[in-house]
């Protein structure tokens, strides 16, 4: 600022722009005790708990005021300098972690699914009956305490039993839920898949929006926004349609939330296009992860702190805490580390898909319920931002999707698992997928993300975040896989089998040597679990269920757990020793037989 303005025009300029300061925003969320009181800062930056999170999820004994109250007292008793060992009294005195969910048996889970007796390998069947075991598990049910104190929780009550991701995540997670209710769908749990979706719903009427989780501290923050998809697959294998007639409303509302609090203007090329990105405004840094986000800020200018708490919550909102993706730095580049997190200035490839996928199947769902006027109205919202993700998103030399970065103007040209997501979510239209399908998987085929023996990392670059290399999150690979078996050519689909085989043989693995299924995996070690980020890996765990159990439904009669059990196929991915990398098809190709093979292309569908 100070380099191109004058003094005094300077001082206007700061000025306003301390207006519109901390002071305006709001706090993460309405509750003190869990968001915004110096009882939070000081006994996280006291670092009581290794895990920040440990705190905001206990509940209070007494009630909030007495809470602040009496911490006040013990504030102004050391001077305003407790001790460690004070805070850890006070935090004993006052807070308790009996737990506000109990176990609960869903009352549709079977042992013995039908969907087990389509998987043709033995090993593969043995490991989706495996996954199916770990349902009841990872279900809970809130407390009959939290709903008559709900006050004194940052839990937010909800009606219907539910399944959690697991270890740390011991609520309901938005965005996770999708991959955990296909999984209890392909389970044949329909009645449970069914309470996830109502309990969703019961966050959206009460916020407005779906929240990260159902914690209060998660209040100001959404997830990508996969509800409609939740509904339509709950849909389709339920044909359950007076459900689709009852909550067409609040898919609606929640897509209002995000053409209301989240669409920005790109002009490019002379044209002004409507498109989405995260951004959760309200300050203070994470509660759940408050002492990491603090320091991260020291140092920092007032408003430089509050831009890095606003661009960290958005992040979060995307799912991907944290990647590259979200670093900037000047020049344009993602070659920064968390302090460059400057998320408000990129248009993501997977939101935008995300949003594009849900307009069309609300048009969908109002033509199914006869209301033509409501399904013309979003079918044009769809194919707006189809329109606009090609013209903005879409990179015609690469033939990739790439995020957008709005401050420079610059497409972001890295491999991120999330690029392919128009093709997941369908948001393509069937000419632009007839010119481009093959140019697509030859790009894909070229970017390198799919060499590695543990799956599709979410990216290429080491840098020690847990969105990015090595990692390999369950929910992307199974991005990846659809949006191959979408492009409809047979080389696309022994691509998209070829993914899912190496994934499916790298769990399989691990489960085998762990009996865990992870959050996360390893690229470039089959079967082991991932790392980085600001916490320790977790076990349960729902979405990696949901992807293996999806996978082995999808391509049940053609998976196979090790080589020995292929009868008379070539393709190879790893041997079940899970260290070694075998030749793989793609690989073995000599460039001009690549060629020759994509001649041969055969168009199955077109859209
Ligand atoms: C917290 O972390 C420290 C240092 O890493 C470790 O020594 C300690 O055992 C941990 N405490 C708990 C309760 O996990
Ligand atoms: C909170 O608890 C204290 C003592 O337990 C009580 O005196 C007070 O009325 C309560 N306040 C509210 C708002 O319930
Ligand atoms: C703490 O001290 C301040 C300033 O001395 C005073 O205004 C406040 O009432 C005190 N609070 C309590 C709870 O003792
Ligand atoms: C795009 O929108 C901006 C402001 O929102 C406006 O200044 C600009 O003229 C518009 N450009 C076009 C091409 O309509
Ligand atoms: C605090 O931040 C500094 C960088 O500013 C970092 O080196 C350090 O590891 C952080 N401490 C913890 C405990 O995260
Ligand atoms: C990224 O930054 C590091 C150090 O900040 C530097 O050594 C490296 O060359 C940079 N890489 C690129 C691709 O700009
Ligand atoms: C169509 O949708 C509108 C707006 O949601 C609603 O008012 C109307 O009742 C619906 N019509 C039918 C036939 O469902
Ligand atoms: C391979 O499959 C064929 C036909 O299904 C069967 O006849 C043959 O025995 C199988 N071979 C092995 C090694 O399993
Ligand atoms: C950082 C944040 O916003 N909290 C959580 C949101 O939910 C995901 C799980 O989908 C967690 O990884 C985040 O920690």
């Amino acid at each position: 600022m100070v380099s191109f303005c004058k003094m005094r025009e300077c001082l206007i300029l700061l000025a306003v722009a301390a207006l519109v300061g901390a002071a305006d925003l709001p706090p993460s969320c309405e509750k003190p005790v869990y968001c915004n009181s110096n009882l939070l800062h000081e006994v996280q930056m006291a670092r009581i708990f290794n895990d920040s999170k440990t705190f905001v999820d206990l509940q209070m004994k007494f009630n909030e005021s007495k809470t602040l109250g009496d911490f006040q007292i013990l504030m102004n008793d050391t001077n305003q300098n407790p001790s460690r060992a004070q805070l850890e009294q006070f935090v004993t005195d006052y807070f308790s972690n009996e737990g506000e969910l109990e176990d609960w048996k869903p009352s549709d889970h079977s042992d013995n699914p039908a969907f087990l007796a389509t998987i043709k390998d033995e090993e593969l069947r043995e490991f989706g009956k495996g996954i199916n075991d770990i349902w009841p598990l990872l279900a809970r049910k809130i407390k009959a305490e939290v709903l008559e104190k709900p006050d004194q929780y940052s839990l937010v009550p909800l009606t219907h039993g539910f399944i959690i991701p697991g270890g740390r995540f011991k609520e309901i997670y938005y965005w996770d839920s999708f991959w955990i209710i296909e999984g209890l769908l392909i389970s044949g749990m329909q009645e449970t898949a069914k309470g996830m979706i109502e309990n969703l719903i019961e966050l959206l009427v009460k916020f407005g929006h779906i929240p990260n989780g159902s914690r209060w501290y998660y209040q100001e923050r959404s997830q990508p926004p996969m509800l409609t998809a939740m509904v339509a697959i709950y849909y389709q294998y339920t044909q359950d349609l007076e459900f689709v007639r009852n909550n067409i409303g609040y898919l609606e509302t929640e897509m209002a939330f995000w053409q209301n609090e989240r669409a920005v203007t790109v002009e490019k090329d002379g044209v002004n296009h409507t498109l989405f990105r995260y951004y959760s405004v309200s300050d203070g840094p994470r509660p759940e992860s408050y002492f990491e986000d603090y320091n991260n800020t020291i140092g920092f200018s007032d408003e430089e702190r509050t831009d890095f708490y606003i661009d960290t919550k958005s992040a979060a909102e995307s799912g991907w805490d944290f990647s590259t993706r979200w670093f900037l730095v000047p020049g344009g580049s993602n070659n920064g580390t968390i302090t460059d997190i400057h998320t408000r200035y990129i248009i993501p490839v997977d939101l935008n898909a995300i949003l594009a996928g849900a307009f069309q199947q609300i048009a969908v769902f109002n033509a199914v319920l006869l209301n033509l006027s409501k399904s013309y109205e979003f079918a044009a919202l769809a194919s707006d931002l189809r329109n606009s993700i090609e013209a903005v998103l879409w990179n015609k030399e690469d033939s990739m999707w790439y995020d957008y970065n709005t401050r420079d103007n610059l497409h972001r040209k890295y491999f991120y698992s999330s690029n392919v997501a128009p093709l997941w979510q369908n948001a393509v239209s069937s000419t632009f997928l007839m010119a481009n399908g093959p140019k697509i998987v030859s790009s894909l085929e070229q970017s390198g993300g799919l060499d590695f023996p543990g799956g599709v990392p979410t990216s290429l670059i080491r840098s020690g975040e847990q969105w990015d290399f090595p990692n390999v999150w369950p929910p992307e690979v199974s991005i990846v896989v659809n949006a191959l078996a979408n492009i409809g050519t047979d080389e696309a689909k022994t691509l998209s089998l070829e993914v899912a085989q190496t994934f499916v043989r790298s769990c399989h693995w691990g489960f085998l040597q762990y009996k865990q299924m992870f959050e996360k995996y390893d690229a470039e070690n089959p079967g082991q679990f991932g790392g980085g980020g600001e916490y320790n890996v977790q076990f349960g765990f729902g979405w990696s269920n949901g992807a293996i159990l999806e996978f082995l439904h999808k391509y049940g009669s053609e998976l196979t757990a090790s080589d020995n059990n292929v009868n008379g196929s070539s393709s190879t991915t790893i041997s079940p020793d899970g260290k070694r990398r075998c030749g793989k098809r793609r690989s073995a190709l000599a460039d001009d037989e690549k060629k020759k093979e994509r001649k041969r292309f055969l168009w199955r569908t077109s859209r």
